[in-house]
């Protein structure tokens, strides 16, 4: 047998909760990362990664993209949904079915069984990218979670609670890991540390990270442009 140097065997999945309604599913997306990260580099083809620039003016160390009917975006007038690409003027491309499928069926796992993402934000960081403390509270239904696939390097995730000063968990999250959140955490604090350098074979010196939302956003869009 020849071992190809690069191959990983996948790990066995396992379920880690880090608080009501936080899960992260270890190792869930391992199997379809290549294909994942091939879809990813089609879609920022078309709405090129970005470094968005926070309402304070500060330029994000993150790279980002959009699929979906709305993506986030931040600028001067301050952080929102927008159902175009502002470097572009077009929609952003959809989200592929593969994708749709992946998130639907972890929420699933995760005990949200009607998610249905509106949004995938793609998240880019190169080696020393982070992304401070926040909560996602920008959606509309809170109810519904959101699940985040983590892709490429590896990074430390961090998950607080509902105030900035809680004390927060750090946890290790790989290529194929999923986290779902929602329920009573949906509005926890939580971040990722400086990203360490390292190789991956699917995603080279950097961090993918997708993160789907139900934001119901387009709806309120098009009332206030109607
Ligand atoms: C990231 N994720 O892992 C950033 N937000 O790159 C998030 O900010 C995030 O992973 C809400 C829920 C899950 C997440
Ligand atoms: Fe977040």
């Amino acid at each position: 047998m020849t071992m190809d140097l690069f191959s990983q065997l996948p790990g066995e999945p396992w379920t880690e909760e880090l608080a009501p309604g936080a899960m992260v599913l270890h190792h869930y997306a391992q199997e379809q990362a290549p294909l994942l990260l091939a879809e990813v580099t089609a879609i920022t083809e078309l709405a090129v990664f970005r470094h968005l620039i926070t309402p304070g003016g500060y330029r994000m160390s993150v790279a980002m993209s959009n699929c979906g009917s709305v993506g986030w975006v931040s600028d001067a007038q301050g952080y929102r949904y927008s159902p175009i690409d502002p470097l572009t003027t077009n929609p952003w491309p959809a989200i592929p079915p593969h994708f749709m499928a992946l998130a639907i069926s972890a929420a699933r796992e995760a005990g949200f069984a009607h998610f249905q993402p509106d949004a995938c934000l793609i998240n880019r960081y190169e080696v020393g990218a982070k992304l401070s403390l926040h909560q996602d509270k920008d959606e509309l239904d809170l109810r519904q979670p959101i699940v985040s696939v983590s892709l490429g390097l590896p990074a430390i995730f961090q998950f607080g609670g509902l105030s900035r000063e809680a004390k927060c968990q750090r946890v290790l999250l790989t290529e194929g890991d999923v986290v779902v959140w929602g329920g009573p955490s949906r509005l926890n604090y939580h971040g990722v540390l400086p990203i360490k350098p390292g190789f991956s074979p699917g995603a080279g010196a950097y961090r993918i990270n997708l993160t789907f939302r139900c934001t119901g956003a387009l709806r309120s869009y098009e009332v206030l442009n109607r």
